[in-house]
């Protein structure tokens, strides 16, 4: 049938119509579906089939206009959860590798322990010095809690015990939320990169944007974690931990437009999106926008 004669539109399939099984495709996609180390409220294992569901409603072109026909986006399914945590985080390693050979990586939590089998992956991808931006509201810096090294609140320390990443090369946006041992921790390395949610509302965020490029300069590859708690309560309520005074979907985008355009970003998770605390579904529509921009970041640079 000719496409002009059917009344469904084309792209009212999975990704917009973009999914595809080429090896070369641009962009490899993995669902990470686990929320075992939340530490509030659960709920973000659902995010990976819910973000799903909404592609064939998103509209494949970027917010400005630009065509994604011809991106191929290929999508390697969920890691089905495990209860055996570590053999878990094993096989979540060793399924991001694939998705970590296209030119950007999509990763879709899952709490935000998952980035520590993703940074894994990554660290071991990539050669050279890879760099890491951190969106959140939380540092995530706890060396262990609630008695996991694992939790969902020592994401980053896990990574910077990756061989191939300086605290140097590690910067925070939107944070606004400290414990303790974080803020010791922050006091000894006052090479590490925090802009807070205030700093981004001071400042604006083209300038804490422009610090963050800067920081990262030089590193061969880029991934960069965005927890959905670091925007506001008002613009992505549909999550486990939430912070108020957060920053607007528009600050995300507007940053990582320039991250994605002064840096080599390699990989994206985006984590703690949790479907059943959502409303409307607008924490999830404000992900599908983020990885739709990427999509349209990357076609821009590959076609
Ligand atoms: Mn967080």
């Amino acid at each position: 049938m000719n496409r002009k004669d059917s009344i469904r539109p084309a792209h009212r399939q999975l990704w917009s119509g973009l999914a595809s099984d080429d090896a070369s495709s641009e962009i490899g996609v993995l669902g990470v579906p686990f929320d075992g180390a939340t530490s509030f409220r659960k709920g973000a294992s659902f995010a990976p089939s819910k973000i799903r569901e909404l592609t064939p409603h998103v509209a494949p072109y970027t917010e400005e206009g630009a065509s994604l026909s011809g991106l191929r986006v290929r999508d390697y399914g969920d890691v089905f959860v495990d209860l055996n945590w570590e053999r878990y985080f094993k096989t979540v390693e060793a399924r991001a590798r694939q998705a970590l050979h296209h030119r950007l990586a999509v990763f879709l939590g899952g709490d935000h322990s998952v980035t520590i089998p993703l940074t894994r992956a990554f660290s071991s991808a990539v050669s050279g010095r890879f760099g890491m931006l951190h969106i959140d509201a939380h540092l995530d810096l706890a060396d262990s809690f609630e008695g996991s090294r694992w939790s969902h609140a020592c994401t980053q320390q896990r990574v910077l015990e990756l061989p191939n990443i300086d605290p140097r090369h590690l910067a925070f946006v939107g944070i606004r939320s400290f414990m303790d041992d974080e803020s010791e921790f922050l006091a000894g390395h006052p090479e590490i990169g925090v802009h807070t949610a205030r700093d981004v509302y001071v400042q604006g965020v083209d300038d804490v944007a422009r610090s963050v490029v800067k920081q990262l300069q030089g590193v061969d590859a880029v991934y960069v974690t965005l927890d959905i708690d670091a925007l506001d309560p008002a613009f992505a309520p549909g999550t486990g931990t939430l912070e108020a005074g957060g920053l607007s979907t528009r600050d995300v985008l507007e940053l990582l437009r320039a991250v994605f355009s002064g840096l080599p970003v390699r990989a994206l998770d985006i984590v703690e999106v949790s479907p059943p605390l959502d409303h409307s579904d607008i924490t999830s529509v404000a992900a599908l926008r983020v990885i739709y921009e990427a999509f349209g970041w990357v076609h821009a640079k590959t076609q």
